[in-house]
């Protein structure tokens, strides 16, 4: 079994490839710092642009979403006075809904995205990182604000501050998650923003002591090319945490958890830097253009 830590857009990519071309058999560890209620509805971004990736359902132009969604839920509550900033389609609505009620009638988050993951016909196993409130926040000179308010409605432009990971010490790992990484044959850590998507994960009680004692199996792939993320705000986040933008920064931050790190063909000039840390390097074009270069990247992953 393979186990993938995974935020969004870039992390879907990669579990695209990996299904596509090495095994069914993988569990998704997904974080759920970025999920958010809105409308009166439970939203959990990252775990459903993993669920629409895994049925088939994503818009992949746009990397989260369902393909040729509607909007006229937006429109109309819009009218009513309500923010239509977050765009939530129509059809990605009923996902919304159906978790809400699961969650109202007092399922767990793992329970409610294991139950629709099946009604999806997935044949992989989708597991939260934790079933406890863990919400990440954004330090501004605005003030504190949720990531989805600072990356969705402030597009991601208010300098950056410091990151907080709310509920992250009072939480638990999801069940089956601490499991899941200590009995993996690979753990993978997908090229996605390591302060906002991988961060929130490591930051629960459990999970980050759980990647120590896998180390030896841990790979991650870097999400910084030069000293540019791969997409998102990886950089301004990295900044306020102290952490250089480049690869040999990621570096340093997964190194007590990670043996293995794959850097892009532009940054083979620092792999003796990078080795130094302790951490065994691997060179590709890590960029994931095309679902071609999806496949490709998930074998290069599986054979270092
Ligand atoms: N990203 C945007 O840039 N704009 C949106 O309006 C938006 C809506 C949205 C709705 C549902 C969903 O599952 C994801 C959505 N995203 C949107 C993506 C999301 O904000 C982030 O990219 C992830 O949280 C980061 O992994």
């Amino acid at each position: 079994m393979l186990a993938v830590l995974a935020g969004g857009t870039g992390s879907a990519k990669l579990v695209r490839g990996l299904v596509k071309t090495v095994t069914d058999n993988i569990t998704i560890i997904v974080n759920v710092g970025d999920n958010i209620k809105l409308h009166g509805l439970h939203i959990c971004p990252d775990i459903d642009t993993i669920l629409y990736t895994l049925s088939d359902q994503l818009n992949s132009g746009q990397g989260w979403g369902i393909k040729n969604d509607t909007y006229n839920f937006l429109h109309q509550v819009s009218k009513y006075g309500s923010d239509d900033w977050f765009k939530l389609g129509d059809k990605d609505l009923a996902l919304h809904l159906v978790r809400t009620n699961l969650l109202n009638a007092g399922w767990t988050l793992s329970e409610a995205t294991n139950v629709i993951a099946k009604r999806m016909d997935i044949a992989q196993t989708v597991l939260p990182a934790s079933n406890d409130h863990v919400e990440t926040l954004i330090d501004t000179p605005q003030g504190e604000m949720h990531l989805q308010e600072f990356w969705v409605k402030l597009k991601g432009k208010p300098d950056v501050i410091g990151v907080k990971y709310v509920g992250s010490k009072k939480s638990q790992p999801a069940p089956n998650v601490v499991n899941t990484i200590l009995e993996a044959e690979k753990v993978i850590i997908c090229p996605a923003n390591p302060v906002s998507s991988i961060g929130p994960m490591t930051h629960i009680l459990g999970i980050k002591e759980a990647l120590i004692r896998a180390r030896d199996r841990v790979v991650a792939i870097s999400p910084i090319i030069c000293d540019n993320p791969v997409s998102g705000p990886a950089d301004k986040f990295l900044r306020s945490i102290g952490v250089d933008v480049s690869p040999k920064g990621i570096t340093e931050l997964y190194s007590s958890f990670v043996s293995k790190m794959i850097i892009d063909e532009n940054d083979k000039a620092m792999i003796t830097d990078i080795e130094k840390i302790g951490v065994k390097v691997s060179v590709t074009d890590i960029m994931m253009r095309t679902e071609d270069d999806e496949q490709k990247l998930a074998k290069f992953v599986i054979g270092v």
